[in-house]
């Protein structure tokens, strides 16, 4: 196969992940609809990059002759915070805890990435290596924040949550950890892989951490969701729709 082939694997791929995420997600609470509308459009947002991929936009020949595909970097500009978005909603009950911990967390997320476009697109070797490095040091920030603040906040939830964060926060770990070695090896980097089988890989790699990481993550949003309601701790301005009885409401504190 071809590497436009493996794009345009990526494309459909990421298309059909989106359409069934956003249909399998749940809506009964705030945070169970923030969960489906992560996962739903992460794929999306990835679709659209591979197409330009695909068809020749999404990338630039530089002066050495190695085509650079950038729309890659951009599409994970958009879908890694949106992913951290996710798991710290998981640890934190909700996005409006801890507002200043996430910015960082989603902040460090993205100079890990603006700094791994500029790596992808250096050609001299000392200030690539400088820019990889430093993309590095902006990952081993993420992992930070998950293994340590964000740890300690799921542990002071329910079993239920608490469980879901630390599944989602590993797998996701060992997913993305794959990446700046695949990058390292692919032409971006050192060039050990060539294009074909470096973009076969990012493809596959790509459609394990957006679509199956969304549906495990999304699929324990729902756990907690139904675990949330069973208990009665869900206030009244917390739902979404008339599906959850009303039975199964705290009252509002403020209503
Ligand atoms: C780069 C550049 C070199 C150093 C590091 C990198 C890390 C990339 C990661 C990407 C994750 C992407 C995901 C996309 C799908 O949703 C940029 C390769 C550390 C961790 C999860």
């Amino acid at each position: 196969m071809t590497e436009t082939n493996w794009l345009w694997i990526g494309a459909i791929g990421m298309l059909a992940g989106s359409l069934l995420l956003f249909a399998a997600g749940g809506r009964r609470t705030q945070d169970e609809e923030g969960h489906s509308l992560v996962h739903g459009f992460v794929p999306l947002f990835a679709a659209v990059s591979y197409f330009a991929m695909a068809v020749h936009q999404g990338e630039a020949t530089l002066s050495s002759g190695r085509v650079f595909l950038f729309a890659r970097y951009l599409d994970w500009s958009v879908t890694t915070p949106a992913l951290l978005l996710g798991l710290s909603m998981t640890a934190l009950h909700g996005a409006r805890r801890r507002v200043g911990l996430v910015a960082g967390l989603l902040v460090s997320d993205l100079v890990m990435i603006v700094t791994g476009l500029f790596f992808g697109a250096s050609q001299v070797p000392f200030i690539k290596w400088v820019w990889y490095s430093a993309s590095c040091v902006a990952f081993l920030a993420v992992l930070w924040v998950l293994f340590v603040p964000l740890m300690q906040e799921a542990r002071a939830r329910d079993q239920v949550r608490r469980d879901a964060y630390v599944r989602n926060a590993i797998l996701l770990t060992v997913l993305w950890l794959i990446y700046p070695v695949l990058v390292l090896a692919g032409p971006d980097g050192l060039g050990l892989l060539a294009p074909t089988p470096a973009t076969a890989g990012l493809a596959v790699l790509d459609l394990v951490a957006k679509v199956g990481y969304g549906l495990v993550a999304m699929l324990g949003s729902k756990a907690v969701t139904s675990a949330d309601l069973i208990r009665g701790e869900v206030s009244a301005a917390e739902v979404v729709t008339h599906a959850v009885p009303s039975g199964a409401l705290r009252p509002a504190r403020h209503a």
